[in-house]
C-alpha cells in the first residue's frame, strides 16, 4: 500500500484548515498548491481529484477524500496517535461528530446567507435553522470549554475553530463581541500548529 499523503491547497482557501490539522498531527505530507484563482482546479488533472474543482483535497493510501470536515475527521481517525478523535466506543465520539458535522452542514450555509445579505429561508424549513440560532449552539458548545470535550483539544475544535475564526476575518456579525466566542477563536489562534499555518 502506498502511504503517500498528498494535501491539494492553497494558503487562502478553506485549505488552511486542512493545513491546521496537518500540522496538529505532524505527519508528513506532499502539498500541492492549486491556483484556482487562475483556473487551475477546473483543469482535467484536478477535477479528476475533486469533480466539484474545489480544494482542499487529500489522497491517502490511494484514497482521495474531499470536504473539509470530512478531511479533518479522516485524518483525525488515520492518525489515532495524535489522540485527535475519541475512540469508536467513547461517548464523546457523539459529540465529536455533532460538532464536525454542524460546521458543514449548520454554520457554513448560516455563514453565508449572513455574509450574502440574502434573504433568511424559513427557520422551520432551512436544515441551518438560522445564523442566530447557529450561533446560540456555538455558545451551548462553549460549555465548560475550554474545548468542544471539556479538557481535551480534538479535531472538532479543529474545524469548528478554523471556520469561527475565518468567519471573524470576514468580519461576521456577532463573533468578535460575543465573549465566549471571541476567547474561543483565540485559543485555537494561540495553537502553534495554527500559527505555523498563518505564517507559512
Ligand atoms: N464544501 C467544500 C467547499 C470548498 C470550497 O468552496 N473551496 C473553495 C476555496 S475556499 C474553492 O476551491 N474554490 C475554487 C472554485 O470553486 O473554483 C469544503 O468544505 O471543503
Amino acid at each position: 500500500m502506498n502511504d503517500e499523503l498528498v494535501f491539494y491547497g492553497n494558503p487562502r482557501s478553506r485549505a488552511q484548515m486542512v493545513h491546521f490539522m496537518l500540522e496538529e498531527l505532524g505527519v508528513p505530507y506532499r502539498p500541492v498548491v492549486v491556483d484556482f484563482q487562475n483556473g487551475e482546479s477546473r483543469q482535467p488533472d484536478y477535477l479528476a481529484v475533486n469533480p466539484m474543482g474545489k480544494v482542499p483535497a487529500i489522497v491517502h493510501r490511494g484514497v482521495t477524500v474531499t470536504e473539509t470536515g470530512a478531511i479533518i475527521a479522516y485524518l483525525a481517525d488515520a492518525f489515532p496517535q495524535a489522540g485527535l478523535a475519541p475512540a469508536i466506543d467513547d461517548p464523546a465520539r457523539g459529540t465529536w461528530l455533532r460538532w464536525l458535522f454542524f460546521g458543514a452542514g449548520v454554520f457554513e450555509p448560516a455563514l453565508l446567507d449572513k455574509m450574502m445579505q440574502r434573504p433568511e429561508a424559513p427557520r422551520a424549513t432551512a436544515g441551518y435553522g438560522s445564523y442566530e440560532d447557529a450561533l446560540h449552539a456555538i455558545e451551548a458548545m462553549l460549555q465548560p470549554g475550554p474545548w468542544i470535550l471539556g479538557e481535551r483539544f480534538s479535531a472538532a475544535d479543529v474545524y469548528m475553530g478554523s471556520e469561527l475564526s475565518w468567519a471573524a476575518s470576514f468580519n461576521a456579525p456577532d463573533i468578535a463581541d460575543n465573549p465566549r466566542i471571541a476567547a474561543y477563536i483565540e485559543r485555537v489562534r494561540a495553537r502553534p500548529a495554527y500559527q505555523r499555518t498563518v505564517s507559512a
